[in-house]
């Protein structure tokens, strides 16, 4: 196959709020730079779903969605050394070009390689390697990982270790870094031995739950409107559970109930809903002085957060991280090994598995409160 077209099956996303269509497409070759993986898992993310519903400002249609994925390397274009084809990988939406201001600067995971391109939905030459139906069909954050065969840029993959299995390591593809990542690179002094509420109780938030837990934050307390969520966010290591809905039924704010029960606010505090008043909320929950307020969640286009400038003057710290600061090239390989030494929680997540045909289904699952990660089978 190398060097030629290949017709696959992918999910196309036609339109805004369309529900996705399975069907056979082309994907070209390569080109130089570029790498064609075989995608053979793929988790689906609550961003696929925000970018099909349309609330993505960067959403180009149609498009083939899914950012967090793993395969092997199929083919790979003119001067590619950083992997070959048979490569074990898993397709990175940050990509990481050790080249450029950001990546060179040792400050932050965000590369600005590829960036630009990405967000039009092209490859960096400004075209795209899908065809379905006789029409260019876009990329999606680098990955389009709903594809059978996917082209990427060589900066925005990386090898990983060929004994992981791929139904499990794709969520290091987005979920489970950006939870360990919002964690375990807090500046200063770290989580450790602190009180901790996490507002949202997906896959994010247990991933930030479980990293608070595992580095020793004292209290973790778990936030959610789902009474459902207690017993699964008590299993990844809460310490306890706020309804948030029924402290808003009985009068209080949630920042309030929370700085009275924590003696001031706990020193962290995670927003992993993308709802810009909770992430108000768990600004001015966090404790004066100190508390620092991490967001993770993706807010609707347009959205925008406030707070009194009074909350930052009075010490606290409103802050936020892609892809939880990882460097998807120099740090997933670790990530790996670490799973595949019982260190680093991955099994739990996935609680349900679709075949690619069932993917509008799965997108359903991502819906219902009992599901933290639904893996396609490609
Ligand atoms: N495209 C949107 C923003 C979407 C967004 O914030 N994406 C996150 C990843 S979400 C993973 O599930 C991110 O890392 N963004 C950083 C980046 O460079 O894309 C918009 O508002 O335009
Ligand atoms: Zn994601």
């Amino acid at each position: 196959t190398q060097g030629k077209v290949i017709t696959c099956k992918a999910a196309v996303a036609w339109a805004a709020k369309e529900p996705l269509v399975v069907e056979e497409i082309e994907v070209d070759p390569p080109k130089a730079g570029e790498v064609r993986i075989h995608i053979l898992y793929t988790g689906i993310c609550h961003t696929d779903e925000y970018t099909r519903s349309g609330n993505d400002p960067e959403g180009k249609f149609p498009a083939i969605l899914g950012h967090e994925g793993a395969g092997i390397v199929e083919s790979v274009g003119e001067g590619v050394t950083s992997v070959k084809p048979g490569d074990h990988v898993i397709p990175l939406y940050t990509a990481e070009c050790r080249e450029c201001k950001f990546c060179k600067s040792g400050k932050t995971n965000l590369c600005g390689k590829v960036r630009a391109t990405q967000g039009q939905g092209l490859m960096p030459d400004g075209t795209s390697r899908f065809r379905a139906r006789g029409q260019t069909v876009y990329h999606f954050m680098g990955t389009s990982t709903f594809s059978q065969y996917t082209v990427v840029a060589d900066v925005s993959v990386v090898k990983v270790n060929d004994s992981a299995p791929f139904e499990k390591i794709c969520l290091l593809g987005c979920g489970i870094p950006t939870a360990w990542g919002a964690v375990t690179k807090m500046p200063g002094d770290g989580v450790a031995g602190s009180n901790v509420a996490v507002f949202g109780c997906g896959c994010i938030g247990l991933g930030v739950i479980n990293t608070a837990r595992t580095v020793g934050a004292s209290r973790i307390i778990a936030v959610d409107i789902n009474p459902n969520k207690e017993a699964v966010a008590r299993s990844f290591g809460a310490t306890e559970f706020v309804n948030s809905k029924e402290i808003a039924q009985s009068g209080k704010r949630i920042q309030d109930y929370l700085v009275e029960i924590t003696d001031g606010g706990p020193d962290f505090t995670f927003d992993c809903t993308g709802n810009v008043d909770v992430m108000r909320a768990a600004l001015e929950a966090a404790h004066k002085g100190w508390g620092v307020c991490t967001v993770i969640g993706v807010a609707p286009a347009g959205a925008e957060i406030s707070t009194r400038p009074f909350q930052l003057v009075t010490g606290r710290t409103w802050r936020g991280s892609a892809f939880g600061g990882v460097k998807g090239r120099t740090e997933l390989p670790g990530l790996v090994d670490d799973y595949l030494a019982g260190k680093l929680e991955v099994d739990k997540y996935v609680t349900h598995s679709r075949a690619l045909d069932e993917m509008n289904e799965g997108f359903h699952d991502l819906h219902t409160g009992d599901c933290i990660r639904c893996v396609v089978s490609m």
